[in-house]
Parts: C-alpha cells; structure tokens; sequence
C-alpha cells in the first residue's frame, strides 16, 4: 500500500445500556476531525434503513417478532452497510461504530433461548473492527442514567446478563475501559487507543470477523 493509499481503522465501541457509547463516538469523531483525521460515525442498529425500521418498531414494542427472526434483522442491518464501511475505510475515514456484532451475539443470547454460537454464524464476513472498546459500567450506575427503562432490553436483569455474555468475546483486540469516569477523562482514554490504532493498521488489510 504506497503512502495515499493509507486505509482508515475500523474502531468499534461496546457496552451495556447507558454507558456512555453515543457520547463517546460523537466525542472522538470530533477530536479526530479537529485533528484533520477524517472520521466518522455509524450506529447499530442504524434505524434510517426499512430494516431499521422494523427494528426500531420492534426496540419500541410496536411489534412482536420470534428471536432468531429479530436477531437475523440485526444482523442483516450491519450487512447492508457493509459495502459502504468498506468503501469508507479503504478511502481512509475512519469509522467509529456505536454497537456492532458483538451486541447482536451478547442481546440475543441474553433471551437464553438462542444458542450463543447460533448467533455468531451471521455476522462472519463482515469487515472485522481493528479495536473494540468496551464501556463498563455497574448495573447501579446504568439504572441511574436518564431514559433507562424504555425499550425492550432495559431491565437490570437482563443487563446483567449482556454483561456476562461480553466476556466471552474479551481477547486481543477487545479493551475494557471504565464508563464511570468523566465524560472528557472518558474521551482522553479511548482517544488515545483510536490514535494508536490508526497508526498501527494504516497500512495493513481490513480482516473479516470470524466469531
Ligand atoms: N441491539 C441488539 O439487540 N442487537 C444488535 O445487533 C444491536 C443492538 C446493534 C438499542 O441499541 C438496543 O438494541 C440495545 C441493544 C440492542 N438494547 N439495550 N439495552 P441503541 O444503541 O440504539 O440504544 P441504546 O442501547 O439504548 O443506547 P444506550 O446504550 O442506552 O446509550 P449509550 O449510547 O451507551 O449512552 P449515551 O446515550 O451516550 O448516554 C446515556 C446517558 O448517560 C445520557 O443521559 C448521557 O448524558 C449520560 N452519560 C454519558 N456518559 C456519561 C458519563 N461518563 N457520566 C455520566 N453520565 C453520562
């Protein structure tokens, strides 16, 4: 890869409900582009598409629909960005990616009718995130924070149980930061690991997930 050929990274953050991760990719992408450094951001579930607007009907109790069906709609809402998350990054943007796979695995297992693996099968091939950051934060500190209890999902129990399931995706390119921090302190930490990571994939392909 010659020099103008640099690609972007591929950064994604996880966490349970409220942990801060909508406030954070708004927060980097700002720092980044003050830098100069084209980035920007994408949410799953991106609720703009059809896809994304059964999902939301069904987040908002609007509507019913069996697991693995709504799980597939998930999954099915990452692919259809998938070409323009490729055309991004290999253009040199990088992404900072509120939710990505590793939600629809831990949610839908969380329901504990749906085999873990089971969820994993959709989203091999998708464009592997070069970093994962996770936003820990207590049950207590989550239930704290504005408009938890909203949607589907936002009960204590169930968060506990999200929570167990993210660590068995904790390996090499998964950190864990703590969510509880200020949110500018919280800024600094993850800036500094989009920094390092841009640095180091810059010049290397963009893998494919395998979970
Ligand atoms: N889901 C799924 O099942 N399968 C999938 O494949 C995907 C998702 C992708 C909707 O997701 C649901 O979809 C979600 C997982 C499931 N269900 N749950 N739970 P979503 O991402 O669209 O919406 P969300 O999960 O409800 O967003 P969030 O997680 O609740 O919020 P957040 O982005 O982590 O936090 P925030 O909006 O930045 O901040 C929340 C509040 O805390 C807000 O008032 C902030 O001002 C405050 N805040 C933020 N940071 C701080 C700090 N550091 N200190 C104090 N207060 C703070």
């Amino acid at each position: 890869m010659t020099k103008s050929a640099m690609r972007g990274a591929l950064i994604v953050l996880e966490g349970c409900d409220r942990s801060g991760k909508t406030t954070q990719c708004a927060k980097l992408v700002e720092a980044l582009n003050g830098m100069k450094i084209p980035a920007k951001k994408i949410s799953f579930p991106d609720r703009s598409t059809p896809i994304g607007s059964l999902i939301n009907d069904y987040l908002s109790r609007k509507i019913e629909l069996p697991d693995r069906s709504v799980h597939l709609l998930f999954s099915a809402n990452r692919w259809e960005l998938e070409p323009e998350i490729r055309k991004q990054i290999e253009s040199g943007v990088t992404l900072i990616v509120d939710r990505y796979s590793y939600s629809g695995v831990v949610f839908t297992s969380a329901k504990q009718c749906v085999d873990f693996k089971w969820c994993c099968g959709p989203e091999n091939g998708l464009p592997k995130p070069d970093i994962v950051m996770f936003l820990k934060l207590s049950t207590g500190e989550m239930a704290k924070r504005s408009g938890f209890g909203d949607e589907r999902y936002e009960n204590i129990e169930f968060q506990n149980r999200v929570d167990i399931n993210y660590d068995k995706f904790k390996n090499d390119n998964f950190i864990q930061v703590d969510a509880a921090q200020d949110v500018s302190i919280l800024t600094d930490t993850l800036l500094e690991q989009v920094l390092k990571t841009i640095e180091t994939v810059k010049n290397q392909e963009l893998d494919d997930l395998v979970l």
